[in-house]
């Protein structure tokens, strides 16, 4: 008996500081313990010994019974001092500094890029897209861009195959939708867009956002007020802007819009070529050409549509030279914004 005993006391001391929780506390205390529990059924066999031994191995054995509550009571103590019940006991030091979280801030062409979405939103235009992958026919046929048509060198295009491209521009979103729904029609469609060509302003993915409106009676005034509209959202109210004469193929007559260049206030620097003024975008009235190929009626509908480059104009709004910082994910210049 005297065996059993100590071979009691060996399984308790190394499962009473192994326990984690005060289930598990509970769980030993029952199992030595308990009604069935090995040290309480040993106690029960006392009576079948002779009783010189009786007194001796009960004494050991109500010794061992306190020796395992006394632990099992000291441990969860310890326990309940590391969970809930410590922090309502006071054992919380609230001087302890929290975990730091880091906040993220909005990539500053996303911010950009919605900024321009949300003012167009505002004039009534909704919102388009269209693959990124585009059919030769969409990026330039259908836009009055023939196969050996100089635009097509001027776009350094990514050819996939001959007649699967990356897109050039937005433009084939304004084609898909035009070939799906008829007028009247108010539309932007922001993208990435893709030419072969990098430097410091250019890169071969960039972002456009085009827009157009097609109805009965558009004119090139209409054009001018939604894009005076949006320059001065854009830019504030007192920049000065001035529309220029230019040529696209796929509009008639054509207008490229200047501000005021924001860094030399017009009196000319390196940013503006010592012109003084800034190009912001392209626009134009859509050539009948174009509504031939989507089976418009040029006779009964007119409209205008624009396009510009969301990295351009971000890097004018914010002073940002190099347009390779929007790409590189340095958070000292993404932190700025
Ligand atoms: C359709 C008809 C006409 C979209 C237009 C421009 C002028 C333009 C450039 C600005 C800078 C592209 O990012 S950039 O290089 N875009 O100058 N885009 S008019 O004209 C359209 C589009 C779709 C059916």
């Amino acid at each position: 008996m005297k065996s059993r005993l100590q071979e009691i006391k060996n399984k308790a001391e190394s499962e009473i500081p192994s326990a984690k929780t005060e289930d598990e506390i509970s769980d030993i205390r029952i199992k030595y313990l308990g009604r069935k529990g090995t040290l309480t059924l040993l106690l029960k066999d006392l009576s079948s010994l002779p009783p010189d031994e009786r007194k001796e191995i009960g004494k050991s054995s109500n010794e061992l019974k306190n020796w395992i509550e006394d632990n099992l009571n000291q441990k969860q103590k310890e326990i309940k001092g590391k969970g809930v019940e410590g922090l309502k006991k006071g054992f919380f030091d609230i001087t302890l500094h929290g975990k730091q979280t880091v906040i993220g801030n909005i990539h500053p062409l996303t911010k950009v890029l919605n900024e321009v979405i949300d003012i167009f939103i505002g004039m009534g235009f909704t919102v388009a897209e269209g693959p990124e992958i585009e059919l030769d026919y969409y990026n330039f046929e259908a836009l009055n861009i023939p196969k050996d048509h100089p635009a097509r060198d001027m776009q350094d295009t990514f050819y996939i195959t001959d007649d699967v491209i990356l897109r050039t521009h937005t433009s084939p979103v304004q084609i898909r939708i035009m070939e799906k729904c008829s007028p009247p029609l108010k539309i932007i469609a922001p993208g990435k867009v893709y030419r072969c060509d990098a430097d410091v302003t250019h890169s071969p993915m960039f972002h456009q956002i085009e827009g157009f409106m097609v109805d009965r009676d558009i004119t090139f005034g209409d054009l001018k007020g939604i894009l005076e509209l949006f320059v001065h959202q854009f830019f504030g109210k007192d920049i000065d802007l001035r529309f220029r004469p230019s040529f696209f193929p796929f509009t008639e007559p054509s207008a490229e819009v200047d501000i005021r260049c924001v860094i030399c206030k017009g009196s000319g620097c390196r940013v503006c070529k010592g012109t003084g003024w800034l190009e912001i975008l392209g626009s134009g009235m859509i050539d009948p050409a174009v509504f031939s190929y989507v089976k418009y009626n040029p006779e009964e509908w007119t409209g205008f549509a624009f396009g510009m480059g969301i990295e351009r104009i971000a890097m004018l709004k914010y002073g940002v030279d190099d347009i390779r910082l929007f790409y590189e994910n340095d958070l000292r210049f993404l932190k700025q914004f």
